[in-house]
């Protein structure tokens, strides 16, 4: 029996895969973890704990001895040891920016002493990577799985020296410990936070929400997107496939959609035709200028069957469905 523990469980990406691996494998085996207070939406959905990535110790602890017993929770599962984690906490590309130390000291500091916990106690392991890795080095368009990889943002050297660390973990000490490079990620039930690719988020509120939107990164600004469902979709995936399908241990090139803040606003007056975008860029546009406009994920769709779902245009009409009745 998979017991399973997510740790940033209240990030955009956390609330969701958090859901989605309760229902897959039973609320009672996922406990959620975030420094932060449990999301709304896992509220009753499972066990929930307070914890700090960077505490070597709590983590181990908790790793243990993750149920107590109670109430509601099956004998099987009390006492069992955590047999996957997926790592998400993280200092996302703007706010690491703002603050390189941290961005360093927490996206590294959970990951390095995780993995040696993860080899210690034979744990599976998920940790996502970001297209933030590649810098203004690499071809832009199609951007490859192999190519120069030289990052220019604190969040993206973290992100590629992780995936290097990964990589060693795999070919040292045979640890199972997956990944991919997440494009930007839209999602209406959680939201994102500190990241250079969040307009694509903030655009549907405020188009619901006020009719226009003032967008912080410019007109033809391109970049590689991807919506929630897809995200974890490929992240379930990705962790589910035989072991010899992951031909790679850095992580996996992943694309869904590609577009400009001027494209997705084209989208959204289909909708909402009175729909008004003016934009005013901030020092997250030197972020996007560096990033890829479009990856290649030849290589996650060779080796284990990714395939995108999502374009544009359904995932605009999602997003306001969705949203129209959450902001009810
Ligand atoms: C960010 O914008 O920092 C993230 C990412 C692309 O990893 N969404």
């Amino acid at each position: 029996m998979e017991k399973i523990l997510v740790i940033g469980a209240c990030g955009q990406i956390g609330v969701e895969l958090t859901l989605a691996l309760r229902k897959k494998y039973g609320n009672e085996n996922v406990l959620a973890t975030d420094i932060k207070e449990e999301h709304p939406l896992l509220l009753g959905t499972g066990p929930f704990a307070i914890l700090d990535a960077m505490d070597a110790e709590a983590v181990r602890a908790l790793v243990k001895a993750p149920t107590p017993s109670g109430v509601g929770v099956p004998t099987e599962s009390v006492g069992k040891k955590i047999t996957t984690i997926y790592l998400l906490a993280a200092l996302l590309s703007a706010t690491g920016e703002k603050n390189p130390k941290l961005a360093w000291e927490l996206n590294m500091g959970s990951l390095r002493q995780i993995l040696d916990l993860s080899v210690d106690e034979k744990i599976k392991l998920f940790w996502p990577s970001s297209i933030a890795v590649f810098g203004v080095t690499a071809p832009r368009e199609n951007t490859p799985q192999k190519t120069i990889i030289e990052p220019t943002t604190m969040y993206g050297i973290t992100k590629y020296t992780g995936e290097l660390l990964c990589q060693y973990y795999n070919r040292r000490f045979g640890l199972d410990v997956r990944s991919v490079r997440y494009p930007g990620l839209i999602s209406w039930k959680s939201e994102p936070g500190g990241g250079t690719t969040d307009y694509a988020v903030e655009i549907y509120y405020e188009a619901l929400k006020q009719g226009k939107y003032t967008c912080f990164l410019s007109e033809n600004t391109y970049l590689p997107m991807m919506y929630m469902d897809d995200a974890i979709r490929a992240t379930i995936e990705i962790m589910e496939v035989p072991v010899e399908k992951v031909q790679s241990r850095m992580a996996y090139n992943l694309s869904a959609m590609s577009f400009s803040p001027r494209e997705i606003a084209e989208e959204i007056k289909k909708h909402i035709p009175s729909f008004e975008i003016n934009y005013m860029p901030d020092l997250r546009q030197k972020i996007a200028d560096s990033w890829p406009k479009s990856i290649d994920d030849s290589a996650a769709r060779a080796d284990w069957g990714w395939k995108p779902e999502f374009n544009l245009e359904k995932m605009t009409a999602e997003m306001l469905k969705n949203l129209k009745d959450k902001l009810k």
